[in-house]
């Protein structure tokens, strides 16, 4: 892409509006703008980043087995009254009355929906276990939207939702979401640690927040040093790989603020014990019958009786995670990109725009680096390029001088380190598309 024809509006100004660093980068970048309070529209770059992670989520919820499917964003009350949530749910949801004084509403999660379309669908226990999840907007009148899309009205979320037919298979359900889960993270480069939690509108007995840290969270998280590191994840989706997964991630202590154990904190040894604040990135709950039995949506046993299936549901917030990305990964100058989800690998810098040799190197670099590459090719001096790459937070800077564009070599800085070598035009581009 050439920066001279995209719409990447920074600001430099500090907008008054943020009061934390995601937010301000997000403007300031030019990722976002708000349209309504809680309520944003994606830019060209922030768009890409949001697919970015979007693409990630969804291979790791198909590779744990999980089908996906596209339900709307809107919803008849109806529905909900089955459930009885459409009175308990309160001021958060939109409601909105149609031109036949009907009564729908913006979606806030979709556990009637679903349960509604596997009560159409599933007759028999032949028929179970079922995992199905879709990636879609939502809406909460949330009283007090803020810190950007860390907390917006509308946002975007990953639902997914499983029916099996007794405890133990709904068990196994919940580990296999909570290995994808664990596994999504670290594919998009962030550490998010696994904290057992409230189950609040949902309802349920089990539930586990996944929690970026990052100084700015909203809860005050309480874990074992030993969830920095990631092994347990690689274990294969058999019963053997869950079972050793699932006891190493639950043997270790984690808590927010809200479930927090002084006792059994301290039998942690305390080299080991981190305090900090964390960003709740998803939540995934076991809640049994509770959707299925109040919406009659009950299955053929083997054994010809009636059976109300098991259900979960795991929600990843894939609009809020770009947010406590960049809340996690940030310095003075601007973001810092994981390389998985960063909009561009690399921002090729023309530091002479009108020159031959500088001009030949950056179209060379930028045919071959393709939709990974974004071309500075304004015409602007060299301390705005740099500024502006090192803002907008590309994992690799490749930056074309007239100097060394006479020898053949450019200069490639990676973002994270600071760190800057002169290499030639081949081994640049071998850095860049290897790693
Ligand atoms: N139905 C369940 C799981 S599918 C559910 O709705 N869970 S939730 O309420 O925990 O939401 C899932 C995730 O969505 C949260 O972990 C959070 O990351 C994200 N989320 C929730 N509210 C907001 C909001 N107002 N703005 C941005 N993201 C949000």
């Amino acid at each position: 892409m050439r920066l001279s024809e995209s719409l990447v509006p920074t600001l430099k100004e500090i907008p008054a509006e943020a009061q934390i660093a995601s937010h301000r980068l997000m403007l300031r970048a030019g990722l976002v703008r708000q349209m309504a309070s809680g309520i944003y529209a994606w830019l060209p770059v922030g768009l890409r980043v949001l697919k970015k992670i979007e693409a990630i989520v969804r291979e790791e919820q198909d590779a744990c087995g999980a089908q996906e499917i596209l339900m709307p964003t809107i919803q008849s009350a109806d529905l909900w009254r089955e459930s009885g949530r459409y009175e308990a749910y309160g001021k958060e949801m939109l409601r909105i009355t149609d031109r036949h004084e009907r009564e729908l509403l913006y979606g806030p999660t979709n556990e009637e929906m679903i349960t509604a379309i596997m009560r159409d669908a599933v007759k028999s226990y032949r028929e179970l276990p079922q995992m199905l999840y879709h990636i879609q907007w939502k809406f909460r009148d949330e009283v007090r939207p803020r810190f950007g899309v860390l907390r917006g009205r509308e946002f975007l979320m990953k639902d997914a939702y499983s029916f099996d037919l007794d405890f133990s298979a709904a068990l196994i359900s919940y580990k296999k979401m909570l290995l994808a889960y664990m596994r999504t993270f670290q594919r998009i480069g962030i550490v998010a640690i696994p904290m057992r939690a409230d189950t609040g509108q949902i309802g349920g007995d089990l539930s586990h927040e996944f929690h970026v840290l990052a100084p700015t969270g909203e809860s005050g998280v309480f874990y074992d040093a030993a969830f920095e590191s990631g092994d347990a994840f690689s274990v294969p989706y058999t019963a053997a790989g869950l079972d050793e997964f699932y006891t190493a991630c639950t043997t270790k202590y984690a808590a927010t603020d809200e479930k927090h154990d002084v006792e059994a904190w301290a039998a942690v040894p305390e080299a080991r014990r981190r305090e900090g604040r964390g960003i709740e990135v998803g939540q995934i709950f076991y809640f049994g019958k509770k959707y299925s039995e109040s919406m009659g949506f009950g299955v053929i046993g083997a054994d010809g009786a009636k059976v109300f299936p098991e259900m979960g549901s795991y929600g990843i917030g894939v609009s809020r995670l770009v947010g406590a990305i960049i809340e996690a990964r940030h310095d003075e100058a601007g973001i810092i990109w994981p390389d998985a989800i960063a909009p561009f690998k690399a921002a090729i810098l023309n530091l002479r725009q009108g020159d031959e040799k500088t001009g030949a190197i950056c179209e060379r670099l930028h045919e071959a680096l393709g939709a990974d590459g974004l071309y500075d090719d304004r015409d602007e001096r060299a301390g705005a390029k740099f500024a502006e790459a090192d803002l907008l937070g590309h994992p690799w800077q490749v930056i074309v001088g007239p100097r060394g564009a006479a020898n053949g070599v450019v200069e490639l800085k990676r973002r994270a380190t600071g760190e800057r070598s002169e290499v030639s035009v081949e081994e640049a581009l071998g850095r860049v598309l290897g790693g």
